[in-house]
């Protein structure tokens, strides 16, 4: 049987961040599959088809990473395809309070399991919504996400 995992996240866009947690992830499993998780009440900068291209784009040199979007709980996208492991990066102490209660009851609904990777040190200040805030005003951020999501965002914000 494939040992399976998934990295859940909105990836609005995808950053070296996520990259490096999923590269690590697709070295741990058979199978990493990328969940794209619809929030309605978050209007993205990119539309979920276009965060899921570019994920398939950035990932396809990993051979073994499945990407989707999926509305609903994460425990249920994990019971439809057997998964029994979330793997999420943990940036700060920050992150903890939060990851911590939803990998409780993630395993209180469902038993699934979260396994936390340290971040990246030199990742660990970098998040989707800042890489949007500091292009947005023309900062350069091309050495947090890869290349083919520099050119996406160049071209929604207009600054290329
Ligand atoms: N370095 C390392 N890892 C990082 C970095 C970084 N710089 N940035 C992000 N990550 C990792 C973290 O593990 C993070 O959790 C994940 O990538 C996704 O990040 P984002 O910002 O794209 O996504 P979030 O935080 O908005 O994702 C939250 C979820 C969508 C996972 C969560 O809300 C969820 O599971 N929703 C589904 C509904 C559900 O089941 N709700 C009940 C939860 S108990």
């Amino acid at each position: 049987q494939l040992r399976r995992a998934v990295c859940p996240g909105s990836f609005d866009p995808i950053t070296n961040g996520h990259l490096d947690i999923i590269a690590r992830a697709s070295k741990l499993y058979d199978v990493v599959h990328v969940a794209v998780m619809i929030n309605q009440s978050k209007k993205g900068l990119f539309s979920v088809e276009e965060r899921i291209d570019l994920i398939r784009e950035v990932t396809s040199e990993f051979g073994n990473v499945e990407v989707e979007s999926f509305h609903g709980l994460l425990v249920d996208f994990c019971k439809q395809r057997d998964i029994p492991a979330i793997v999420k990066g943990l940036r700060a102490v920050s992150d903890f309070d939060y990851e911590l209660q939803m990998a409780q009851m993630n395993h209180g609904l469902s038993g699934v399991e979260t396994l936390f990777v340290p971040t990246n040190p030199v990742y660990s200040f970098l998040s989707s919504s800042l890489v949007k805030e500091v292009a947005t005003w023309g900062g350069d951020v091309s050495h947090l996400i890869p290349p083919a999501v520099h050119r996406a965002l160049a071209a929604r914000l207009g600054t290329s």
